[in-house]
């Protein structure tokens, strides 16, 4: 097994209700590190670039402008596996069909408002760090 850093976003509506503090909890007990974490506020611009795999999705608009409606905290998780443990972890997409005990089954409002990202592979997670961090600020 590989240790690995994966891409963590908890989104404006878990930040809005003070989840932060829970969500961290599930994600410590998986075995996975917060290596570096910051509060930021989105701008449209940023959250734009940032999904912009979904542009041509129905949804974009409504998931550009919620992942803007509050500040997001953006953290960098390490541990062996990181990228499959915490998909793991955060459960399916939409939380009516999420595992018990993951963060979108406890705490995911909607299949939009639902709390986490998390990079969908080692590739992604690559891209997706770089977009927030700085080499020099992911302190393992
Ligand atoms: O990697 P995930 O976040 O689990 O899922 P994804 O990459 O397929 O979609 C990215 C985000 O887009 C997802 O967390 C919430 C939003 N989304 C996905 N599918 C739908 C959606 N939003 C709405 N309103 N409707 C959808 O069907």
């Amino acid at each position: 097994m590989a240790t690995e850093r994966t891409l963590s976003i908890i989104k404006p509506d878990a930040t809005r209700r003070n989840l932060t503090g829970k969500i961290n909890t599930v994600f410590e007990d998986s075995g996975l590190r917060i290596v570096a974490q910051k509060r930021i506020q989105l701008s449209d611009a940023q959250a734009g670039a940032f999904y912009a795999v979904h542009k041509e999705r129905p949804f974009y608009a409504s998931l550009v402008s919620s992942m803007t409606a509050a500040p997001v905290v953006v953290q960098v998780l390490e541990g062996e596996n990181a990228v499959l443990r915490h998909r793991e972890v955060m459960g399916a997409t939409d939380p009516k069909k999420a595992d018990a005990g993951t963060v979108r089954a406890l705490y995911a409002e909607s299949i939009e408002a639902n709390s986490v990202h998390g990079s969908d592979s080692l590739e992604n997670a690559k891209t997706e760090i770089a977009f927030f961090f700085a080499e020099t600020e992911i302190l393992p």
